[in-house]
């Protein structure tokens, strides 16, 4: 018996350990954080119970089955009751599930405890992308990110997702535009919630999975030790998206967080001034800011955001009317457009900003405003006309 269960070990042991399992990445990812530490300690303590009973059980079953069988002429006792082996048989499992609920408890209470955190980011799921807004930083923190709005999107090109033949970046469909970047050693609170489905916001390496759900604010936190990039994605069938909506967190030390923070919001701030004269100036600034991020260069110029056209339609509408996939017109096929245009353009802005058919609401980005989503539409019937 003591040598099955070495040989058991060993072989247990190999298997973790071996370029097999990098390879097919086998196990968990390696934790990041002191909780997602715990649930790695925690799942492989409860890995080697399951394999110690599950052993010792089938062990005594067959060790019975072959040497108390009928033909090597076994009698079977005849007894009921036996005080001794039912009250063993009902210590033994308690005394385990409380070994296994004890540590689990006291990581799950760890897990929920939010207090006191030195950053809170808001994190919204849409079809099919994070908003994350920085909501109040504590202690150093105080006030160096507080109002920084992101939008995170697929950063897969589209050509490599729907043509098989082409070769896919290293982080294929788990990279965006724009990372959600926080600093080293903070503990920093993630509130959920999402803006149409449940989304479901999880990021492995920090032990972290929390329902976003619409019209209820959750949260969870992690605390990264180390810098780097930690990929994750959306945990919750969400539609027909759900897996082109992953989650990037960049963990920078502190010193480049404030950069990155005074950077973005000094970015923001230009571009929103710029579309002050818009009707809209809440949503437009908000939108100005996530323009402005996907077209850096664009946006230094001195022309409204809000009204470019151009920009909304190459940093959103072109992910589908560039090649005219899911029913979308292709942009300047002529033939495919006349007769949405004979259809009057007021109507095709209708359609843009509430959606139509496979189209989402506002191209999936309802942070955007009317004028902008117009302005993108009368920027393609522009140029396919
Ligand atoms: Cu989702």
């Amino acid at each position: 018996m003591k040598k099955v269960l070495s040989l058991l070990a060993v072989a247990f042991a190999a298997l973790a350990n071996s370029p097999l399992a990098a390879a097919v990445q086998f196990g968990f990812q390696d934790p990041e954080t002191p909780i997602a530490r715990q649930i790695y300690s925690l799942h492989t303590l409860i890995l080697w119970i399951c394999v110690v009973i599950f052993v010792l059980v089938f062990g005594a079953m067959f060790y019975a089955i072959i040497n108390h069988r009928k033909s090597v002429g076994h009698k079977a006792a005849q007894f009921h009751e036996n005080t001794q082996v039912e009250i063993i048989w009902t210590l033994v499992p308690f005394l385990i599930l409380m070994g296994m609920a004890w540590p689990a408890t006291k990581t799950i209470i760890e897990m929920k405890d939010t207090s006191n955190p030195d950053l809170t980011i808001k994190a919204t799921g849409y079809q099919w992308l994070w908003g994350y807004e920085y909501v109040k930083g504590e202690g150093d923190l105080a006030g160096v990110s507080d109002g920084i709005q992101i939008f995170s999107r697929l950063a897969t090109p589209m050509e490599q997702i729907y043509d098989k033949s082409a070769n896919k970046d290293d982080h294929y469909l788990l990279e965006v535009d724009h990372e959600l970047v926080v600093p080293v050693n903070k503990k920093i609170r993630i509130l959920t919630t999402a803006a149409d489905v449940i989304h479901s916001w999880w990021v492995p390496a920090f032990g972290v999975k929390q329902d976003a759900i619409p019209g209820y604010i959750r949260d969870t936190w992690f605390k990264a030790e180390k810098t780097g990039v930690y990929r994750g994605q959306c945990a919750e069938l969400c539609g027909k998206e759900h897996g082109f909506m992953p989650i990037v967190v960049r963990v920078v030390d502190n010193a480049e967080f404030q950069d990155w923070a005074s950077k973005h919001r000094s970015d923001a701030s230009p571009a929103a001034a710029t579309s002050a004269p818009s009707a809209e100036a809440a949503p437009a600034a908000a939108e100005a800011t996530q323009v402005a991020a996907a077209e850096p260069a664009a946006s230094s110029g001195a022309s409204a955001p809000a009204a470019d056209g151009k920009a909304t339609y190459d940093g959103l509408c072109s992910a589908c009317h560039a090649m005219g996939i899911a029913g979308a017109p292709k942009f300047g096929d002529k033939a495919a457009w006349a007769p949405r245009i004979a259809q009057g353009v007021d109507t095709l802005h209708q359609h843009a900003i509430h959606g139509f058919k496979t189209m989402p609401a506002k191209g999936g980005n309802p942070a955007l405003s009317d004028a902008t989503v117009m302005a993108a539409v009368d920027y393609m019937v522009s140029q396919s006309k």
